[in-house]
């Protein structure tokens, strides 16, 4: 049993660990823990797992809190299963950045008709460490379809052939230290030429009510990379997350002939639900759904007014619209 922490010792007091960082100053979500369980250096960060009372075993980055046993579903199904349920056609081909932990692969796991998936995560450390502690978590390592690359993810993407993929998702942690460069705009153009015409590339999008500024700067960046196709963005709700709420920004690429698709007339409006994650995968013990279903996929990309109005000028749709 460890109980000194050897990292971010000021977020460690009496039995309670405090979420602290300049992305949200002034505020701190404190959790109770019995055990520090696993803390080590690896190359690029520290990584903390924490037994915790109310949320069960809690993985923990740069002293940043990534997934909860008890609320990761809450997460992980939505920004896997928003793009995939609003492609137009049953995806074959599928490619993660970052999600080391392994969440988001379980997910994508539930599509039958996915041939290749894979994974390029920077930090080696963050999937052994989730398979250690984290194994409901991280079943989808066992799928055979999946294929690890510890990478660069800029590098991964930027190499792979123009078009390949049928979505692309990024679940990065937050946009200071190794995550940096992935909400910038030469990561954005790579991931534009490796997604398909009409494919979806969606990341992490950070807080309405912590992060408006970088939120509105990343759609108005994404506007212009996807010209022609379409930029959301959606959300969900999570208490271990800084206020509660993260979203997703879902960039379509531009198709090449408007309006060929059954459904509509301009770019590919992702809220809409065409495709369905099914509820359990032969051979993987990844159990059923806990967030995701058709209505929420709609109501997701519902933003309050203050959000909807600052983000009005970016986004291709009309939140609520
Ligand atoms: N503020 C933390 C945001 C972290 C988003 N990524 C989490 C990784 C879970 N697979």
């Amino acid at each position: 049993m460890t109980q000194t922490p050897i990292a971010h010792a000021d977020q460690y007091k009496d039995g309670w660990f405090t979420e602290l960082s300049a992305l949200w100053p002034g505020q701190g979500l404190s959790i109770q823990y019995d055990e520090i369980l696993f803390q080590e250096r690896s190359k690029l960060q520290d990584v903390a797992v924490l037994s915790t009372k109310a949320f069960g075993t809690t993985l923990v980055l740069d002293g940043v809190i990534q997934c909860t046993e008890r609320d990761e579903f809450a997460y992980q199904e939505m920004i896997a299963h928003l793009p995939l349920c609003a492609l137009e056609t049953p995806p074959t081909r599928v490619l993660v950045v970052g999600g080391g932990d392994g969440g988001v692969l379980r997910e994508l796991c539930r599509y039958p008709s996915i041939k290749e998936l894979h994974i390029a995560e920077i930090d080696a450390m963050v999937p052994e460490v989730s398979k250690r502690f984290f194994p409901k978590m991280a079943v989808g390592f066992s799928d055979p379809r999946v294929t690890l690359n510890i990478c660069d993810g800029i590098k991964f993407v930027s190499d792979a052939e123009e078009g390949y993929y049928d979505a692309i998702v990024v679940d990065s942690s937050d946009p200071v230290g190794p995550a940096e460069v992935l909400f910038e705009e030469p990561f954005f153009r790579a991931l534009h030429r490796a997604v398909r015409p009409g494919g979806i590339v969606c990341t992490q999008a950070e807080s309405v009510w912590l992060h408006l500024d970088i939120i509105k700067a990343l759609a108005g960046m994404c506007a212009r990379v996807f010209e022609g196709g379409s930029v959301s963005y959606a959300y969900t709700t999570i208490p271990t997350y800084p206020s509660g709420q993260i979203g997703m920004m879902l960039c379509a690429k531009a198709r090449p002939v408007q309006g060929a698709s059954a459904d509509a007339d301009g770019p590919l409006d992702p809220r809409v639900p065409r495709q369905a994650p099914a509820d359990a995968v032969a051979g993987l013990d990844a159990g059923p759904l806990r967030y995701y279903d058709a209505a929420l996929h709609r109501a997701a990309f519902a933003l309050p007014r203050f959000a909807a109005e600052a983000l009005a000028e970016s986004l291709t749709f009309a939140p609520g619209a």
